[in-house]
């Protein structure tokens, strides 16, 4: 059989759950490099919200999953972290397209990436992570805090739960595959 290997971007903001995402889809060991938070970097990232936090994602995350028999998704994790904006448009190269995790008490984190898939015009869609059961906003609310295109799909997910990550990753995919051109 013909396999598909498709490439697919998770962004968002530090915290949101990027590392979690990979790590709880992966059908091999996510590859991530972590670096324990020092001293150093205080000041530097913003950490207020990210309870109990002490590990932050320096390069990226790295994930497989199949999601039917002939696609296979590579996962790429960009690092959360404004001073490695540099490495993003090699991330993105050869991507269909992209998650945005937000975290909805720390929204304007995820802003930069889906400015960035916007400008880029890379397919993706905006995954509210969950974290405590509740979320304080409407989708109405969050769409129009990141000012995003009626046409993004926005939906919720549990990053630690690999169905609803599962989930998000099928929502992108059939968004990509519709963007296609025919033929
Ligand atoms: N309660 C809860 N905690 C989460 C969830 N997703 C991630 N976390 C925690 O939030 C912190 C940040 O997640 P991480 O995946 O490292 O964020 P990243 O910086 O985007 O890679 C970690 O301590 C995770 O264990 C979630 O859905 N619920
Ligand atoms: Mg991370």
């Amino acid at each position: 059989m013909d396999r598909k290997s498709v490439k697919v971007v998770v962004a968002g903001g530090f915290g949101t759950g990027k590392t979690t995402l990979v790590g709880s889809v992966s059908e091999i060991p996510p590859l991530t490099t972590e670096e324990i938070l020092t001293q150093a970097s205080v000041g530097v990232d913003d950490v207020t919200g990210v309870e109990g936090k002490t590990n932050t994602t320096v390069a990226l995350d790295f994930g497989r999953i199949t999601i039917s028999p002939d696609v296979v998704l590579y996962l790429f994790g960009t690092p959360g972290q404004d001073r490695f904006w540099f490495m993003w448009d090699e991330i993105a190269q050869g991507a269909v397209g992209a998650i945005v995790l937000v975290d909805t008490r720390r929204l304007g984190t995820s802003f930069p990436a889906v400015d960035y898939f916007e400008r880029r015009g890379l397919p993706f869609v905006v995954a509210v992570n969950r974290f405590y059961g509740e979320c304080l906003y409407s989708q109405e609310e969050i769409r129009g805090a990141l000012e995003l295109d009626p046409s993004v799909p926005l939906l919720w997910c549990d990053a630690r739960d690999r169905d609803s990550s599962k989930q998000v990753l099928i929502t992108l995919v059939r968004r990509a595959m519709s963007r296609l051109p025919v033929g």
